[in-house]
């Protein structure tokens, strides 16, 4: 009973390997008009909040792809946002402004992978803002293209 008890407990510990490790690099930082001063998500955080997936294609890969991550408005909603703009910025410095409308009128996600794999920055990393646009005609535009931040580092809510 003992043995089995002990050999229990191993296998819990041993399942705790390096892939179990908390991601704890910051990867995203939101700013602006927020509960706090600002407010910073490392992967772990992302996974804490209510999770979401989305099947689509997008305008830069081949065929649809699941996406994984939070929906926007979730987090918005979790740091206190309020603001009718979101600045979205990406470590190439692109930035652009989305209109709030947005998170409430569609399931807008932030990915932090792509069937089941983790966005690397070298291929869209390591977040993506992702719309539904196959769910929705009027988003296969080039207005919502740009939208489309990968290499997502901040959001400043204005
Ligand atoms: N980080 C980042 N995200 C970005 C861009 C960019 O330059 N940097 N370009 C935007 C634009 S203009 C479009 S149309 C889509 C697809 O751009 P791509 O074909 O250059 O990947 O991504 C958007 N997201
Ligand atoms: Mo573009």
């Amino acid at each position: 009973m003992r043995n089995m008890l002990a050999a229990g407990v191993a296998a819990i510990l041993l399942t705790v390997g390096p892939a179990e490790a908390r991601e704890a690099k910051p990867i995203l930082q939101v700013s602006g008009d927020i509960a706090g001063h600002s407010a910073v998500f490392d992967l772990d955080a992302l996974r804490d909040l209510p999770q979401a997936t989305l099947v689509t294609s997008t305008v830069v890969t081949d065929g649809r792809h699941e996406f994984t991550g939070v929906l926007m408005r979730d987090l918005l909603e979790r740091v206190g946002a309020n603001g009718d703009r979101v600045l979205a910025a990406a470590l190439n410095d692109y930035v652009v402004d989305i209109p709030m409308s947005d998170f409430r009128d569609y399931d807008v996600i932030i990915a932090y992978a792509m069937d089941g794999e983790l966005l690397k920055r070298s291929d869209k990393g390591p977040l993506w803002i992702v719309y539904p646009r196959d769910a929705h005609a009027e988003l296969q535009d080039i207005r919502y293209d740009y939208r489309w931040v990968w290499q997502l580092s901040g959001l400043k809510v204005q």
